[in-house]
């Protein structure tokens, strides 16, 4: 009995431990995102403050870039390549990025939004 009354203080102590070392790990996300046609596939990308997030960039015909001014990005794709980059999201927020090529003057029109929901 008193072996048993120990064990469950001991579990009942550790518990907050537990927990905090959870709060503490990063949440991982990926998304790939598909530049095709001009446009960004998909266009927006939710994600909580902290979050490690890695993006995959798969570019169809022809190259094209992502970037994200706050957070000082820019990574090209060839056509018919991809890359992949990941990026702690720091800073909570609503995001755009686009892509900054500028031999293809419709490149221009591909934009999308990164929302980073504060902790
Ligand atoms: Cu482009």
């Amino acid at each position: 009995m008193k072996t048993c009354l120990a064990a469950v203080l001991l579990f009942v102590m550790a518990l907050p431990a537990t927990a905090a070392a959870q709060e503490q790990a990063p949440n991982r996300r990926a998304f790939t995102i598909v530049a095709a046609d001009y446009q960004f596939t998909p266009n927006r990308i939710e994600v909580s403050q902290d979050d490690l997030v890695r993006i995959t960039l798969q570019s169809e015909a022809r190259p094209h870039s992502f970037a994200l001014d706050a957070y000082r990005i820019i990574k090209r794709a060839a056509g018919g390549q991809s890359i992949t980059f990941e990026f702690r999201a720091d800073q909570a927020g609503r995001f755009e990025f686009y892509c900054n090529l500028t031999s293809d003057p419709r490149c221009a029109e591909m934009r999308g939004v990164l929302i980073v929901n504060p902790r």
